[in-house]
């Protein structure tokens, strides 16, 4: 049966009143559109990075279509996961069993993937995590892979660039969020750089993602006169604990995570975000033609400059898409069995090299992304303590 979804596809909306399909398409029955899958985090503590996947969801879907990359066009069908796991399981459902879409693009959450993803595993339904950066990401399943490389890549960059800033560190409070997946998997990785670069680890102090007040921790740890403070947590709580550092007087560098890498963050530190080190997997500063094109087409779009959350979410769109477009040439999309297109896919994407935003980029075998440039950013807040930048450290 051919689908009517086009009521699921705007932010907001229901499917009551949605004529909807029955499951799989096959042969005789064409299809006029190829449906991805979106479910990413559009509301609740993780929206700030759902948002910003959006908005690379949007210009992707713009791009490709105008560039008649597949026949039948795409079409990105959209689903809010909430932050929480539950959220991101009915997403997958939907999209899986009612939108019957080829490949999905999500979850924002390293805490929702584990819980989401292996539903998509058991569906045969190929999964490109755009934001999840916990180690064992692509390890759930052989449908699951990411374009977002893993903490284990990208966090030691951070702490190598504070050394370089000031070779004499030495003590380091290390802070984390304890119910949030991504969180602990970042501060083992940062724990072991610390290490392994002779740094010691005077305090771990532990928190929420849903805590605001961390005057208690904060106390504990400059009780102790650490030179550095390292956080592993999402933009709303590390943003309060950076604030609160500040407030308590604390004069040394700070390193944030993969959670604080988002202008979202301004707005909770505002002034106190200044100076923070943050290790990227994008820079829009990228001179490469591919990249500089992608921005101009960002910036026309949705005026504004591209993000890491929203490049990688592009960049997620952009392999499923090249992948439909290689099939294509020898097998007719419209037509093929959902199942048969979805198991294609996958093989596919594992196999090709992208020329991408985030540079060139391909899987392993088990569909983590290799990916060789990476950046450390330094937050440069304007004087009015509103707004600011990622400036990149050489
Ligand atoms: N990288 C995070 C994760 O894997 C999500 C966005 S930044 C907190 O959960």
């Amino acid at each position: 049966t051919v689908q009517h979804l086009s009521c699921l596809v705007l932010l907001g909306t229901t499917l009551w009143g949605c004529s909807q399909s029955q499951g799989t398409s096959s042969a005789g029955n064409s299809a006029s559109e190829l449906p991805i899958g979106v479910a990413l985090a559009l509301t609740g503590n993780a929206s700030l990075y759902g948002q910003e996947s959006l908005n690379g969801i949007k210009v992707a879907e713009t791009r490709f279509n105008a560039q008649k990359l597949t026949t039948p066009p795409i079409r990105m069908v959209i689903q809010d996961t909430g932050s929480d796991e539950a959220g991101a399981v009915n997403a997958f459902q939907t999209l899986i069993n009612q939108a019957n879409v080829l490949g999905i693009i999500g979850p924002t959450l390293s805490q929702q993937a584990f819980s989401a993803d292996p539903i998509a595993e058991r569906a045969g339904v190929p999964v490109v995590a755009p934001s999840n950066t916990a180690v064992g990401i692509p390890e759930i399943g052989l449908f699951i892979s990411r374009v977002s490389a893993p903490v284990s890549v990208v966090a030691p960059a951070a702490i190598k660039a504070a050394l370089k800033l000031n070779p004499q560190l030495k003590r380091v409070a290390v802070f984390y969020a304890q119910d949030d997946a991504f969180s602990r998997s970042e501060t083992e990785i940062f724990q072991k750089t610390l290490k392994a670069q002779g740094l010691e680890i005077v305090t771990v102090q532990k928190g929420q993602t849903t805590d605001t007040d961390f005057q208690s921790q904060v106390s504990n740890a400059l009780r102790l006169n650490p030179d550095l403070v390292v956080i592993s947590g999402l933009a709303a709580d590390g943003g309060n604990l950076i604030r609160q550092l500040r407030e308590l007087n604390y004069k040394g560098l700070i390193i944030g995570g993969n959670g604080v890498n988002t202008v979202n963050l301004f707005p909770v530190c505002r002034a106190a975000c200044d100076g923070v080190l943050v290790a990227q997997a994008y820079s829009p500063e990228n001179p490469s033609p591919t990249n500089q094109t992608f921005r101009q087409a960002f910036e026309a779009q949705l005026q504004q400059v591209p993000s890491q959350f929203s490049a990688q979410a592009y960049t997620a769109a952009q392999v499923l898409v090249e992948s439909l477009n290689a099939l294509g040439k020898t097998n007719d999309l419209a037509t093929m069995p959902r199942g048969e297109l979805r198991q294609k896919l996958n093989q596919q994407l594992l196999q090709g090299t992208y020329d991408t935003p985030l540079g060139e980029i391909k899987f392993t075998p088990n569909g983590d992304v290799i990916q060789r440039q990476f950046y450390v950013g330094q937050i440069q807040m304007n004087p009015d303590g509103n707004s600011g930048k990622f400036a990149l450290l050489q």
